[in-house]
Parts: C-alpha cells; structure tokens; sequence
C-alpha cells in the first residue's frame, strides 16, 4: 500500500484515477477547490482510505505544510484550469494554478530534500498545437498557442528540469481527448463526448462546429488511469509521453457510433467552425507502449459502452 497525493482529484480524471487507486487498498490524498470538480465524483470511493482538502492549489503554504507532513510515496499533479478558452481570457490568473502551483511543488520537494517515488506532471496534446506533423510524436514540434499550453508545456520541462537538477523522479503525460464517467458537460468546452452524452440523455439537439469530418484521438478515461499507473510504477522518469489510443475517428463517425451505443436518436445541427479548431489530431504512442508495454483496451464503441454502462 502506498501513499498518493492527486491534485484536482475531484475532477473528471482525477477521481477516476483515485477510484483506481483506492480500489487497489492504497490511501489516496486530494487536493480540489471545486472549482470544476466535483464531491459527487468521490463520494462513492471508499472513504477510509480517502482524505479530500478543498483548497486551491495556489495556496502554497498549505501545499508545503501537506507535502511535509503527509510524505507522499506518489505525487500525480492533475490540478488545472482544464478549459482552454478560460486561459485565454484569464491568462495570468490561470498561469498562476497551471504553472506555478505546480513549480511550487517540486519546490517544496527540492527544499525539504522528500524522498518520493515518483511526481507526474499531466499535460496535454495542446503543447504541438497546430503543428502538421502526424501523428504527433514526444520529438514532434512544440507549438503552443495558447496561455494553457504554454502553462502545460513549461510545467511540463520544470518536471524534467528539476527532476535532472535535483534527482527527483518525475515523468510527464500528454493526454490527448479523454472521455468517460464523470467528465462534466457544462461548459462549451467540455470535452465533446460528454455534450452529445448530455444531448442523447435529454433529447437535446447538438450542435456540429464545422462539417463533423475532424479526426480526434478518443480515449477512454480507464486507458488514461492505467498509463499513469503503470508510468507511476515502472522505471520511466525525466520523460514525456503521449497518452491515448493510436487510432483515431472523426466527429461524425463518433455521433453514429454514440447514438448506435446509447440506441437513441440524436438532431445534430452544423454551424461555422471553431477559431483555431485544429482539424486532424492523431497520437504516436510507441514510446509508452516500449516503455510500460502500453496498450489501450478500448476502441471508441467499446469505451462509449462502458461509459454508458458506469454513468447508471
Ligand atoms: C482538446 C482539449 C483541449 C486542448 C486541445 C488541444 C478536451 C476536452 N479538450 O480540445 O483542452 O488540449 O485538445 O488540441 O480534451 N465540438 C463540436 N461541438 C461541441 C463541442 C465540440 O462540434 O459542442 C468539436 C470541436 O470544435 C472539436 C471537436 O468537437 O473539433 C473536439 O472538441 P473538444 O472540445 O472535445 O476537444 P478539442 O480537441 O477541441
């Protein structure tokens, strides 16, 4: 049994990494303000090997006092501000939790020399932006665009930095399009599995940006917790690796095999494009695969069932 903290740990993929974790009989800690998670998604959890703190990351002296008194065995820094667009309107107040507050930790673990296995800084597909290059590999061209990726890409190079530095195991993911249970569909730019979800479940009518032929890599939420495990656990560190399937669809092959899956009918409208819509994103994951004999269980019509089936 180890001892792991998540940060963002009420979120779409931190509770279901926690869930993960708990099920195996180890403790997991959690930091989350709520401002997008949720305590719904961890109530369900096993409570005894759970403790939750709301509090923002931001708060580096509650983050110092916990790291030094807790002695994570693992650290998995999920913590963000997860919407690109709020980045974009809000750089320097989203800068401050998706960069610094994660620089503040490995600060924190540099300063009061903590001894820990492993530190996983998630990051994103955002990072090769608009590049041509595909599928993207981790030796692909960066490209940020956005406040975000930025955030994301220099987080992700003072994991390995400090990691070199100061002999502290860090490794770091690039998640491309997760989906499953628990993924909120409030906002816009949720991820966009979990709005025609809300769509089929309400009858709603779902709206189309662009002609539908976009190529996303869909990844299952329990591909994604199953990478960061295995990274957690094998001998991988001050590397990036592509998290996701290695196949991808487009929107409108993903609509038809949604409402196939959910057996309902769906009114799609098409509207003008998302600005900066990136058209075609596809993943080489062969460094994964070598690294931790990676290999994605779910295609996208069997994740969407077990979506379906763990929404119940
Ligand atoms: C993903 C990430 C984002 C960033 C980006 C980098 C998610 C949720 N977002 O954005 O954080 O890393 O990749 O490239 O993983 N769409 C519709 N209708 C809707 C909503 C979306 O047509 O109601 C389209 C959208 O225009 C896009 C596709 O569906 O072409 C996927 O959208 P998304 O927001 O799920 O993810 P993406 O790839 O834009």
């Amino acid at each position: 049994m180890n001892k792991f903290l998540i940060t963002g740990g009420a979120g779409f993929i931190g509770s279901n990494l926690a869930e993960k974790l708990i099920n195996a009989g180890n403790e997991v800690v959690i930091v989350d303000d709520l401002s997008m998670g949720l305590k719904a998604n961890i109530a369900d959890l096993n409570q005894e090997l759970l403790t939750f703190y709301q509090e923002s990351i931001t708060n580096h002296q509650f983050m110092e006092e916990l790291l030094v008194r807790e002695k994570f065995d693992y650290i998995i820094l999920l913590g963000a501000v997860a919407s690109v667009a709020d980045s974009v309107a809000n750089p320097y107040t989203t800068h401050l939790i998706n960069q610094e507050a994660n620089i503040n930790v490995y600060e924190v673990i540099r300063k009061n020399r903590l001894k820990v296995k492993k530190v996983l800084f998630a990051s994103s597909a955002a990072v090769y932006g608009n590049n041509p290059e595909l599928p993207k590999k981790e030796t692909s061209p960066i490209e940020p665009l956005t406040p975000y990726a930025i955030d994301k890409f220099a987080s992700e190079r003072y994991a390995m930095t400090y990691g070199k530095l100061y002999n502290i195991p860090t490794v770091a993911t690039r998640f491309f399009n997760v989906y499953g249970p628990k993924q909120n569909p409030n906002s816009p730019y949720s991820g966009v599995l979990s709005i025609i979800h809300e769509c089929l479940k309400n009858g709603k009518e779902f709206t189309v940006f662009g002609d539908g032929e976009q190529v996303r890599d869909f990844t299952y939420v329990d591909d994604v917790t199953e990478a960061v495990v295995g990274l957690l656990y094998s001998s991988a560190k001050w590397d990036v690796y592509n998290v996701a399937t290695g196949k991808t669809v487009t929107l409108n092959e993903v609509i038809a095999a949604f409402k196939k899956v959910m057996d309902k009918e769906l009114t799609v409208k098409y509207e003008q494009e998302r600005t900066g819509d990136i058209k075609v994103s596809a993943a080489d994951i062969s460094k994964i695969s070598r690294e931790i004999d990676y290999q994605p269980k779910y295609d996208i019509s069997l994740g969407l069932k077990e979506y379906i089936r763990k929404s119940k």
